[in-house]
């Protein structure tokens, strides 16, 4: 039964059922084959189906994976449901349909979309983080971050929407608003879980040694990180006999202090507003700077404001002058002590803050080499001045002689600071995975005992947030009552559930074991698995998800549970796909392009090929509709190319080391995932062969079908079939290229000039007489030794030189 026509609507589904009922994508465990651990991201179930984003990511590493299978590789490449979270929530609340009916149809359209592309996942290692099954051991990793003091609960202010009377996460405050409804965010102050992720940064930050991420994604661990050495100074409090803490980078300015500033959420507040004059002034600042986000005041070009504590001093550690206290929101409270020593001689901000409320000006450190302008503030590094006895000495000197003063003093001393924050890690909203703690009046906190996991989200048919921010579990008085594990008080659970980033943060170690229900993965098979070889991704998750999983393999790997320090030995992203008007895809802007209408009307291998071929992989793309036709017109042309060639039995030289030089580079293309210009690659081969038919042979047309089996796996799997193959293409081995075939043949030609070797040339090997004399003629050297000769000849040996034969002038000469 022999297609004429090029029909992918016909054949699709036909080798997609084949594949499966074959078994052809499931990872052996334990082979003896080396293994490939290849991973994408899992994605996000949502109502809108899958975006075409995704099928460009997931095909770049099919086709990889596709590759390496041929090559001879046990390859995993699963797949599975990030579908705890907002979105669903969001969408339930909307639409009445509650988040687990939704989770299971929206999981249930995916699948469809992601089958009818063929890509060769394993879905016998399907996972859900949303089954109690799966989120046990999502629950199993927080008890023993618990047991190990790395999860916590303290009182920290949260963001918070006063209109939607909701806690957001950071990633749900865009530019200061709630995304949603666009209310200014606040901050509120909630008890909240915390996991310790920053007891891991140094870890974080030194074995990224260890792993072959693009460079880029490295800088943005470490920056997100933000490790800073620096000083902490105490700083005595007069009236109060206590001392704020505070940490700088440049220690070497202290003479230069002028104030000291408090962060307006600093705990020693409580104590010094009944000492201060201006009370009532202090206060209104404390509840404006409340209002405002914390983006808001650390933008830079903000202008500075403060309020003084009239009345109130500290004490400088060095010159025991007393310097005025202030209060100010540019001061994050989180950050070093929460307070900042202010020099504004030295540093931008502080400048522009003395500037506006008249505070002294003291340089203490000049440049080294004199300048020709002494323009204030001097931020960079010089000679001290002014500094009593550390006057004369480098701002590098001074910053560890001072240092260690304040050491000996027990006034401070050497102090490394992060950006990186503990991870808030509880949210008050239903789609998620309840943390399994059970409060208790007399024990406190106490962890669920492991027998008794997974603590299951309860049904709950109002799953709103209460008006107090609490998380929507209050509402399950049932749920909620539970004896005290310790002892036996009446107790309650703990109704937070956990975030988004909690069941996404080691699915990969799940997907080696998915039905396990006695530990998160067999040991045997972590070994035989891990690390993930190659892992693909957003750049939106290079900072988060990927800190996060780090940071828990690390954790686990402490335990003994896993047997490496890094999850993913290589880390790329992927470039998102853009409407064809050049924005984000949309529905509210109607740009969106549904990838189930592509299949429909062209067929996935077109969808496929034409997202490797819209452009380099790791950029943002436009769609283009004319691009994807002339994607399925290029595949209708290698449709008939095979058939019509497929009777030949003799290829021409030319066509064979066209194929073998093809070989050499789909094979580098798809290694460091330059798709594109292998789809081009692809593209000028059939257009040369389409020219040259009759030298285009069995061998070749093989050869080309295996080479693009990855890429469109439908189309080649049915013209290999119809060439009276039995096997799949897909088990075929990747072929080899023939290194001494295509080797472009340069030689040397020798050019001399009446016998004289004066200079050497690389041409083609069979190169033209005509040619190689041009190319002779315009060498310099050539050029040089002719003036005011005359040639006589030409003589040329092909492969070998070529001989001018020369006389001088004779008008020269006479002259
Ligand atoms: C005095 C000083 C003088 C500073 C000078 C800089 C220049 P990085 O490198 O980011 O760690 N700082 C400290 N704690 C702060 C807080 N809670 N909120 C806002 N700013 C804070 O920055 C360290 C510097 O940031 C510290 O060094 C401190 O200002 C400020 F000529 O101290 B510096
Ligand atoms: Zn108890």
């Amino acid at each position: 039964m022999k297609e004429l026509k090029y029909n992918p609507q016909k054949i699709e589904k036909k080798w997609q059922k084949y594949w499966q009922e074959k078994n052809f994508y499931q990872a052996k465990d334990f082979s003896k084959k080396p293994k490939q651990y290849l991973l994408v991201e899992f994605p996000y179930p949502s109502g809108q189906g899958l975006h075409v984003g995704h099928c460009r990511s997931y095909t770049a590493m099919d086709i990889i994976a596709r590759k390496r299978r041929m090559a001879g590789f046990n390859v995993l490449f699963p797949i599975g449901w990030d579908a705890f979270g907002l979105p669903t929530e969001n969408y339930a609340l909307k639409t009445g349909i509650h988040p687990q009916i939704a989770t299971q149809r929206n999981i249930k359209n995916f699948k469809r979309q992601l089958k009818s592309l063929g890509l060769s996942f394993d879905w016998s290692r399907e996972i859900n983080t949303t089954e109690p099954r799966y989120y046990k051991w999502t629950q199993w990793i927080f008890l023993q971050l618990f047991k190990k003091d790395l999860a916590y609960q303290a009182e920290i202010p949260i963001n918070w929407c006063p209109k939607c009377k909701i806690g957001l996460a950071n990633e749900e405050v865009i530019n200061g608003r709630h995304e949603r409804c666009g209310e200014k965010v606040v901050q509120k102050t909630k008890k909240q879980w915390l996991i310790k992720i920053t007891a891991y940064a140094d870890r974080l930050i030194e074995d990224l040694k260890k792993v072959n991420y693009l460079e880029k994604i490295k800088n943005q661990q470490i920056n997100w990180i933000g490790r800073s050495e620096g000083t902490e100074v105490n700083f005595k409090i007069e009236k109060i006999n206590e001392i704020v803490k505070v940490f700088t980078t440049r220690v070497d300015t202290i003479f230069g202090v002028v104030a000291l500033v408090l962060a307006p959420e600093h705990k020693i507040i409580n104590k010094l507003l009944p000492l201060v004059s201006n009370s009532q002034e202090v206060k209104k600042y404390i509840q404006k700077t409340k209002e405002k986000s914390e983006f808001e005041r650390t933008q830079l070009e903000k202008e500075r404001t403060g309020v003084p504590l009239k009345g109130i001093f500290a004490e400088n550690p060095l010159t025991s002058e007393k310097i005025p206290l202030w209060l100010a929101d540019y001061v994050i409270g989180t950050y070093g002590g929460g307070a900042v020593m202010v020099v504004p001689a030295h540093d931008k901000r502080d400048f522009d803050f003395a500037k506006k409320y008249n505070l002294k000006i003291k340089e203490v450190v000049k440049p080294i080499q004199k300048r020709e302008k002494n323009s204030l503030p001097f931020v960079e590094e010089g000679r001290l001045v002014n500094s009593g006895q550390f006057s004369g000495l480098t701002s590098q000197e001074a910053k560890e002689k001072i240092t260690q003063y304040l050491a000996e003093r027990n006034l401070g001393g050497k102090s490394v600071q992060y950006k990186l924050r503990d991870w808030i890690f509880s949210r008050q909203h239903y789609w998620g995975e309840p943390i399994p703690i059970i409060h208790c009046p007399k024990c406190g906190a106490v962890p669920v005992p492991e027998k008794d996991l997974p603590v299951k989200l309860p049904y709950l048919k109002k799953y709103q947030v209460t008006e107090t921010g609490e998380s929507p579990l209050a509402n399950a008085k049932q749920w909620l009552k539970v004896k005290c594990p310790k002892c036996g008080s009446p107790a309650k659970r703990e109704t937070d559930t956990m975030p988004n980033w909690a069941g996404s943060n080691w699915y990969y170690i799940r997907y080696l074991d998915p039905k396990n229900d006695k530990e998160i993965a067999n040991p045997k098979k972590i070994k035989y698995w891990l690390p993930v070889d190659w892992y693909n991704g957003g750049m939106e998750h290079t900072t988060l998800h990927l800190l996060y999983s780090r940071f828990i393999y690390k954790f686990l790997y402490d335990l003994g549970v896993v047997f490496q320090e890094e999850p993913y030995q290589k880390r790329t992203s992927h470039g998102i796909v853009l409407a064809e008007d050049g924005r984000k895809m949309s529905k509210s802007f109607g740009n969106v392009v549904n990838p189930d209408e592509i299949v429909k009307k062209y067929g996935a291998d077109t969808l496929r090929v034409y997202e490797m071929f819209m452009g380099p992989f790791d950029q943002a793309i436009a769609w283009s509709s004319q691009s994807v036709r002339g994607v399925r017109r290029f595949l209708d042309k290698l449709w008939q190319l095979v058939l019509t060639c497929q009777k030949n039995k003799k290829s021409s030289q030319e066509a064979i080391k066209k194929i073998h030089q093809l070989n050499k580079k789909i094979e580098e293309d798809i290694e460091k995932m330059r798709f594109n210009t292998a789809i081009s690659s692809f593209m000028e081969f059939v257009n040369f062969a389409l020219e040259n038919k009759e030298g285009i042979g069995k061998e070749v047309i093989e050869r080309l079908l295996i080479l693009f089996a990855p890429f469109a796996p439908h189309l080649t799997e049915e013209l290999w079939h119809q060439l009276g193959k039995k096997s799949s293409i897909h088990n075929q081995s990747w072929p080899k290229y023939n290194p001494k075939l295509i080797e472009e043949k340069k030689i040397v030609l020798v050019i001399q000039i009446n016998g004289k070797l004066r200079d050497k040339i690389e041409v083609e090997k069979n190169i033209s007489k005509e040619e190689a004399i041009k190319i002779a003629l315009s060498q310099e050297k050539v050029k040089k030794h002719l003036t005011g000769k005359k040639i006589k000849k030409e003589i040329f040996v092909p492969g070998k030189l070529i001989n001018f034969v020369a006389v001088e002038c004779k008008i020269k000469m006479s002259r």
